[in-house]
């Protein structure tokens, strides 16, 4: 490789409505069940690679930080190793969000940054090639890559081959609205990645956990063929708080709210009792994502914004998958 070569490539958060929280192989982040998500059309990443023969070592920015994360500097490794390059590589990656939060950055991240490096490399993987890729990065990355509602699938290869997201319905298929109560910016106290290993190897909960995520795969995937976002926003809510009553079961244990998500909650469950129809979801963070019909999205934003300790709240709607784009990051 001679010239420099580079790619811009977008890509947005995504929210799983049935939870991956478990691992078959650590290293290569191969999940134990599958996963069904709704990409979102905001909690954006950007990220430009240039692969450039003058670079003396990978030179990485995360938010305009030096450095990135080690995760990114062992995605580039891998995506070399692919390409059968030696050739560092210039990144710069943008967040629109805050990141480590528990608002799928490394979602977006892993992402945009798999799609980036194969159009840099001339890679031209296939879409399964490149979900997987992106799960090397992260397993929820997987997803994001997708538009609309994704589901993966967990494979059973052991070289994972076979572990990618495949599209499950477009962005239209079920209209609705997810609301994001930020209730702590900062990062996250326990990664994923470690909060995962603590809940398989000490919860005595985790073997139901994967069992009955299993039924609520087919149940999810179910409701959103028949668009019933009754059921999607019922599924959803209960298979996010089975997820952490088996986090909760870990030792130590692993609790990602505070008082500002309790009362979130509570909130989503007294417009509930009221006839609005707001379901909620939390992953490895503070914070509480509430699904909603789009004509009740402004009652329950406002309802929200009322509650004690939430710092802002997000909105977003399903929206397309990962992209290339002009320019740079
Ligand atoms: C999910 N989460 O399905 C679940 C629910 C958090 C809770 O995927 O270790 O950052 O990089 O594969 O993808 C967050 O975990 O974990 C996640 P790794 P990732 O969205």
């Amino acid at each position: 490789m001679s010239a420099p070569t580079h790619a811009t490539a977008v890509a947005t958060s995504n929210i799983a409505l049935v939870k991956y929280w478990g691992k078959r192989d650590e290293a290569l982040n191969l999940p134990t069940t599958g996963s069904i998500s709704v990409t979102l059309d905001a909690l954006t990443t950007r990220t430009t690679v240039a692969f450039d023969p003058a670079l003396p070592a990978d030179d990485i920015a995360l938010d305009g930080h030096p450095a990135g994360t080690p995760r990114m500097a062992r995605f580039l490794d891998l995506v070399r190793d692919l390409a059968g390059v030696r050739t560092y590589a210039r990144v710069q990656s943008r967040n629109d969000f805050p990141t480590g939060a528990g608002l799928a950055s490394s979602a977006s991240g892993f992402a945009a940054l798999a799609l980036a490096c194969d159009a840099a490399l001339g890679l031209g993987l296939d879409a399964p090639a490149l979900s997987a890729l992106a799960r090397r990065g992260s397993g929820s990355a997987a997803r994001s890559l997708l538009g609309g509602f994704a589901e993966m699938q967990p494979g059973s290869a052991a070289d994972g081959h076979d572990a990618y997201a495949v599209a499950l319905a477009p962005p239209d298929a079920l209209p609705l609205v997810m609301l994001i109560a930020v209730t702590a910016a900062g990062p996250k106290a326990v990664g994923s990645t470690e909060g995962m290993r603590r809940t398989e190897t000490t919860s005595p909960y985790h073997p139901a956990w994967v069992e009955s995520t299993r039924r609520d795969l087919g149940r999810m995937r179910d409701a959103i063929a028949a668009r019933d976002l009754e059921q999607v926003g019922h599924l959803a809510e209960t298979n996010a708080l089975r997820m952490h009553a088996n986090m909760l079961a870990a030792e130590p244990a692993l609790f990602y709210w505070n008082a500002a998500t309790v009362a979130a909650i509570q909130t989503v469950h007294a417009l509930r009792a009221a006839g609005t129809g707001a379901w909620i979801t939390i992953d490895a963070g503070p914070q509480v994502k509430v699904i909603c019909a789009p004509i009740d999205a402004a009652t329950v934003e406002k309802a929200l914004r009322a509650g004690p300790g939430v710092e802002q709240v997000l909105s977003a709607r399903p929206g397309p998958g990962a992209r290339l784009v002009e320019g740079t990051a």
